[in-house]
């Protein structure tokens, strides 16, 4: 392989042959635990020949990619104890999880977290038993891994997630290993602008690692497979200064790496002395390295005949047939005995104190870095009195308020309480002032640290509203961001938020299992508001009309997510305050933009968000039992339920009416399934058996009977929603082309109580007049009727 090194560091030679020594020692020692662990179950210092017995039964793992990381790990250990650095690892190819169980227990952080994995060859032992183990730990560098927040399962989203914990971190690196498959991915794509975001004043610094070696699964990658400089053009485009570090001779590339690393943070600190010292407010070009070497460095070079060493056959298990092939046997131990673990372990299986001396001590270990563990450094957010910004009731329903632009103020309060702490930021694709947020900007700006220009508006090199059109750098950031110890709140177009849906799948997978480590400490939730909904899509129509996002976090852990529909601005005011505030959890909020009456009192908002469900006395006349109830849950809904209560109350006066409100979705559950879910007691007090209700419900029908298939009284739920019919109409026509209009929810009704039945035809007859008469005037005028559009509930 040539060598491609910047001028200034070819030839330069910074390690001692001392030291150079003893970082090979402590890669080998790095990479004979991670073959170790990915093979062994007992035989761990090779004190006798190997054998089938010590072998595991299922080789599970990924060799490729990990030497290049162990190989990277103990490059930055030297950086660290030179420069007394606060490092922080994100690796993308989290496949590589040995690598990094083998580090972290080197530098002995492993074991302080798990005392059981001891520094001996009992400890080995079991170090090695446990990986990809039955009731083990998993393969990846998991959040059961000391020092990751991020696990690299699913690829895509290493450098996003280390911007995220660089901002308002002004003394974090965040290193971060992007592997050259993983790069093929839109997300790792776009996530090199995330420099355009990053102020060297007062963020931490990225150090980003393309690790080419030049293979993916079964493929070599794009970018290893164009000429060097085209890349490096690519790096440059994206605004970095890329360097380039080529080889497989381990002596010389240690030194490389070494003239490489020193040279590269010799220009973040110079970035950052020139940014935080003289003023300089220009970007700057970071540096990055593209470190082309082998997959499977110092693996078997050749199996079966095959090429295996530098090649996609090194990505998992590069010799899998040990139990069929003897020879295989042979050449694992032949392998193993390579990296001469009698020089690295002592007889009793400590490390050998002159190695171990040279990684990082206390918290500068990376498997010790407290952003790691974000709850540890968690400061509670400064929220404002909510109620500061409640909107004054004057007569039910009688005002339209733009609900989400009432959060906004919340949100300004909320960002200005926290400026000094620096531990807050609002996340958006493009959209916050879309979604009425725009109050939240006053006074921070939105970070940006590209060109401006004299039409621009509230832009700033020191912005907390963090604007770029990708949900899944909003997204990534905000996880980032969050897993180091601070707070946010992200607002999105309902339709597109399922951009993210397997970023978040992630994420929940993350706190689920974060729950179940006692060391992880407990970080602020992840806040979504969906705005711009699928029944007010007056600009967009049917591309932008999807509410699924809620059923699919319905899928996750009860324990994790939270879903509420606040039917206006003071439930919002109510349920944000509450998620603001919360810790561990996927909190989705879902709340029109849109112009829309108001219904309860800040009081009354605070009480029905509290039990998350319940009777709008006010708009019921249910005395003596209901004969109907008409539940409603999202602010389109709940309209259209108090309009056809209206018309109902018209057609049929002595109709026995209950409305039932539904802020919190889980609370429909039974208490069996989720924390938040009603006791069945109570739910039937609310939905009394052999009572028909009408359920009408923002999103996809269906889930609700998925919630309430246990309940006594589900066979007289009847659900409407969206079923996919829309595009881009008048608002009522919305509800009408979905049959969640006000006139099919007071036929449902008229049609499900018994002693109505014998009127269900001439009720039949208004509703196609009424619904006729509709489609005749919105086809002719271009808008709702006026009795539609200025529909009130009646003063009382
Ligand atoms: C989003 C996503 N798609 C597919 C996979 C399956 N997968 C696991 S590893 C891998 C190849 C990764 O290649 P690269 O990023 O180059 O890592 P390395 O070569 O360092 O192993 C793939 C496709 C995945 N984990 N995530
Ligand atoms: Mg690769």
């Amino acid at each position: 392989m040539s060598e491609t090194m910047g001028i200034e560091t070819a030839g330069k030679s910074p390690l001692s042959p001392e030291l150079l020594a003893k970082m090979d020692a402590y890669w080998r020692a790095a990479n004979y635990l991670s073959v170790g662990q990915i093979y062994l179950k007992d035989n761990p210092l090779l004190e006798r020949p190997l054998t089938l017995d010590d072998v595991k039964p299922r080789l599970l793992g990924h060799w490729g990619t990990t030497p290049g990381l162990n190989f990277l790990y103990v490059h930055w250990n030297r950086l660290i104890r030179e420069r007394d650095l606060n490092m922080l690892y994100v690796i993308g190819p989290g496949h590589g999880g040995p690598g990094i169980v083998a580090n972290t227990y080197l530098e002995g952080s492993y074991s302080e977290i798990y005392p059981h994995i001891e520094q001996n060859k009992d400890g080995i032992k079991r170090l090695f038993r446990q990986f990809s183990w039955p009731y083990g730990i998993p393969s990846h560098v998991a959040p059961e891994t000391p020092g990751s927040i991020h696990e690299g399962g699913e690829l895509g989203y290493s450098l996003v997630h280390a911007y995220g914990a660089a901002y308002d971190n002004p003394s974090l690196i965040v290193a971060c290993v992007v592997g050259d498959g993983e790069a093929e991915t839109g997300p790792l794509a776009t996530s090199w602008h995330s420099n355009k975001f990053l102020n060297p004043a007062t963020d931490g610094a990225v150090l980003p690692i393309l690790h080419l070696n030049g293979y993916k699964i079964a493929n070599p990658t794009i970018l290893a497979r164009i000429p060097h400089a085209e890349l490096e053009d690519l790096m440059r485009g994206y605004g970095y200064e890329p360097f380039t570090l080529e080889g497989d001779d381990p002596a010389v590339m240690h030194q490389q790496a070494a003239a490489v690393f020193d040279t590269m943070l010799d220009r973040i600190a110079a970035i950052q002395k020139a940014a935080r010292e003289e003023g300089s407010t220009a970007r700057p070009a970071w540096p990055m390295l593209i470190m082309r070497t082998p997959k499977g460095w110092t693996g078997p070079k050749f199996v079966d005949g095959k090429p295996v060493e530098g090649t996609w056959r090194a990505h998992q298990v590069p010799l899998d047939q040990i139990f069929e092939k003897p020879e295989h046997l042979a050449l694992l131990e032949e392998w193993m005995r390579s990296y001469k673990p009698e020089e690295l372990f002592d007889e009793k299986g400590h490390f050998r104190a002159d190695l171990a001396d040279i990684a990082p001590k206390g918290r500068l270990r990376m498997g010790m870095n407290p952003h790691a563990n974000g709850g540890l450094l968690l400061k509670p957010l400064n929220v404002p009195s909510f109620r500061e910004f409640a909107v004054k009731i004057e007569g039910r329903g009688q005002q339209d308020v733009e609900s989400t632009r009432v959060l906004g103020h919340l949100l300004h309060a909320v960002m200005q309480a926290n400026m000094e702490q620096k531990n807050f930021r609002v996340f958006g694709p493009d959209e916050t002032a879309s979604n009425r947020l725009q109050d939240v900007i006053t006074g921070t700006g939105k970070e940006w640290m590209a060109e401006t220009l004299p039409v621009d508006e509230n832009l700033s090199q020191t912005g907390r509203v963090m604007e770029i059109l990708s949900e899944h750098m909003c997204q990534g950031w905000y996880e980032g961001y969050l897993l180091t110890g601070r707070h946010g709140f992200f607002s999105c177009y309902e339709a597109f938020i399922h951009i993210v849906d397997s970023m978040v799948n992630q994420h929940a997978k993350w706190l689920k299992t974060t729950r179940e480590i006692p060391w992880r400490k407990p970080i602020a939730s992840l806040n979504y508001l969906l705005s711009s909904l699928v029944w007010r899509q007056d600009h967009n129509g049917f591309s932008h009309q999807d509410p699924g996002f809620i059923d699919h976090l319905m899928n996750k852990k009860a324990d994790v997510v939270r879903i509420y529909l606040p039917p206006d601005a003071n439930t919002l005011l109510s349920v944000a305050d509450h998620c603001l505030r919360s810790r561990n959890y996927i909190n989705l909020i879902v709340a029109g933009k849109q112009p829309a009456p108001q219904w309860l009192t800040i009081d009354e908002a605070v009480a029905h968000c509290t039990t998350g469900l319940g009777v709008w006395p006010w708009a019921s006349n249910d005395e003596g039992g209901p004969e109907v109830v008409m539940a409603c849950c999202g602010d389109v809904p709940t309209l259209e339920t108090l309009a056809a209560v209206t018309l109902l109350r018209a057609k049929v006066p002595d109709l026995r009416i209950r409305v039932v409100n539904v802020v919190d979705l889980m609370a429909l559950q039974p208490t069996s399934e989720h924390p938040h879910g009603l006791p069945d007691e109570d739910f039937d007090a609310l939905f009394p058996a052999g009572t028909p209700v009408v359920f009408a419900f923002h999103g996809y029908p269906w889930l609700i009977h998925r919630l309430t298939y246990r309940r006594h009284n589900h066979e007289n739920i009847h659900v409407r929603g969206y079923k996919e019919e829309g595009t881009t109409t008048t608002p009522f026509d919305m509800c009408v082309l979905n049959n969640i209009d006000r006139f099919q929810l007071a036929l449902d009704a008229i049609k499900r109580v018994a002693r109505l039945k014998p009127h269900a035809g001439e009720a039949e007859q208004w509703y196609s007049e009424a619904i006729q008469r509709h489609k005749l005037y919105v086809a002719e005028n271009g808008d709702d009727l006026p009795e539609i559009k200025n529909w009130r509930w009646p003063r009382s």
